[in-house]
Formats: structure tokens, sequence, C-alpha cells
């Protein structure tokens, strides 16, 4: 591995959350609109089957607690 590309890999986080209250392609929009709404964050994925939500982001702009944060106001909860 070379160092240093398009990207330091310290200014990209890769996180999967667990949530529940998704059921349906409907809830699937919902969080990853919600999500990726929020500044600094370049990937949103729900998985509604699993409860998943993948999730890049950018700590330097966006905290992890605000990523939950709005999966919440959407009306989902965030299991961790
Ligand atoms: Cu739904």
């Amino acid at each position: 591995m070379s160092t240093g590309c398009c990207e330091p890999i310290s200014s990209r986080s890769d996180i999967v959350l667990k949530v529940s209250g998704m059921s349906c392609g409907h809830c699937k929009g919902a969080v990853e609109k919600a999500v990726g709404a929020l500044p600094g964050v370049s990937k949103v994925e729900a998985d509604v089957e699993n409860g998943k939500v993948e999730v890049s982001y950018n700590p330097s702009k966006v905290k992890l607690n605000d990523i939950k944060q709005a999966i919440e106001d959407a009306g989902y909860d965030v299991q961790e």
C-alpha cells in the first residue's frame, strides 16, 4: 500500500450501526435521507432485512452521535 492517494485514511470512517424498526423500502429511504443530509456523510446504505445501516463519514465534520441522533429523529432505534 502506498501512502495517500485521493483521501487520507483518517478523514473517513466506515461504520455499521444496528438499527431496529426498519421494515420496508420506505424505512430504508427515510434513514438514508436523514443520515445522508448530515455534513460529512459520503455514503449511507440501509439494510432493512438485517437491521443494519452502513455509513461512511468524515469524523472531523460529523460525530457518530449526530448520525445516531439523525436515525432516532427519523423514528428508528439505534442499538449500539
Ligand atoms: Cu417502512
